[in-house]
């Protein structure tokens, strides 16, 4: 996927593509959320968007070589698009149609391509660690040369399963990175929420200490920042030293995810919990206030990296890009009923 690795050599083009993987993101999780209103009946069941995430994301997996591998969870549009896969499949896949990633059998929330090193996702809070760590151990016991980044929430952190894997990724030094997106709620829980059960430690990279490897915070909301504490972590990974925590600072931008509305009602999303739970509308306006899209491309253009003229270009193209994965999905033919059970094993 790359062309350079090293921070030091960050060119100008590697920039602008970051950027252009930003605006891909948040262009198909728009196009995601207006299915809801625009076409509804389309999705059925949960969608969980990232908006907020994506320069962590990007960052993140700047740093990646091609035959490496990554497994996150259920708020996963993001990667599998930075690594290559079809926009148009993934649409298709949430529409639950045959022209889906996985013939429509996964939906949002099971997004898997591993030929692109995508290895997962899950609905269920901190499994993605233990498999990660596995995916880790094969790579490690094959001598692969592969490293594994394992995207998990604040949330996932309280979960054994985060502390048994860092456990014995720590012990036989594993080739794994874990990112740790703190993107500041655990559904209607606020992280630092003391009358609740948030994650406890200030900053949560401390978590790190307890399993003897390093544990670094940075801010999720600079793709430049995340490139570079998970580079050094990746390297370290691919040298044989064994696995990092970082932990990338986020703000999730939307609602947890969409509601599940009564008969008669259509599938929607609410308001964020910041509002609507909290009444901490100032909160939530000064958290767009800084939105990481257009905070990285008001930088690359205040820098000379990028013209205005050829970021509005970009934006349109991923906008034509994004329209055209909806049409796909939409024309897309469902699964025939006899299909049903198909891939059931008993
Ligand atoms: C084992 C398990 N417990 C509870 C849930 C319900 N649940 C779904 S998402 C979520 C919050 C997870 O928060 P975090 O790890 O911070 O991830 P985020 O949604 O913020 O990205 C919870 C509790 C679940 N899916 N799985
Ligand atoms: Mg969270």
């Amino acid at each position: 996927m790359s062309t350079s690795n090293n921070p030091a050599e960050l060119d100008d083009e590697r920039l602008i593509w970051a950027f252009t993987q930003m605006l891909r993101i948040r262009e198909f999780e728009e196009r995601v959320k207006r299915t809801f209103e625009e076409h509804p009946g389309v999705i059925r069941g949960h969608t969980h968007l990232a908006d907020g995430a994506e320069a962590s994301i990007v960052g993140a997996l700047a740093t990646l070589r091609e035959n490496d591998q990554l497994m996150c969870t259920y708020r996963c549009h993001g990667y599998p698009l930075v690594l290559g896969t079809d926009p148009r499949a993934m649409m298709a896949e949430i529409y639950g149609r045959t022209g889906g990633l996985c013939g429509g059998y996964g939906g949002s929330m099971h997004l898997v391509d591993p030929e692109r090193g995508f290895m997962g996702t899950s609905g269920i809070v901190g499994q993605g660690i233990p498999q990660a760590t596995g995916v880790a151990y094969a790579a490690q016991i094959r001598k692969r040369d592969q490293v594994v980044l394992c995207f998990f929430g604040d949330g996932a952190s309280k979960q054994g399963a985060f502390s048994e894997s860092l456990n014995i990724a720590s012990l036989w030094k594993l080739p794994v990175v874990y990112v740790m997106e703190n993107n500041s709620y655990n559904v209607i829980t606020r992280v630092e929420q003391e009358d609740a059960n948030a994650a406890a430690g200030e900053p949560l990279a401390v978590k790190a200490k307890a399993f003897s490897m390093p544990g670094v915070t940075v801010d999720g909301g600079d793709p430049i920042a995340v490139y570079e504490a998970v580079w050094a972590a990746v390297a370290r990974a691919r040298e044989g030293h064994g696995p990092t925590l970082v932990e990338s600072k986020l703000y999730r931008l939307s609602a947890h995810g969409n509601i599940i509305a009564p008969p008669g009602v259509p599938l929607h999303f609410p308001e964020h919990e910041a509002v609507e739970v909290f009444g901490a509308a100032e909160e939530y306006e000064a958290a767009k206030r800084g939105d990481p899209v257009p905070r990285f491309r008001a930088r690359l253009v205040t820098d000379g990296k990028l013209d205005a003229e050829r970021a509005d270009a970009i934006a349109a193209q991923v906008r034509d890009e994004m329209q055209a994965a909806v049409r796909y999905g939409l024309d897309s033919p469902f699964p025939e009923p006899a299909d049903a059970v198909n891939h059931v094993y008993a």
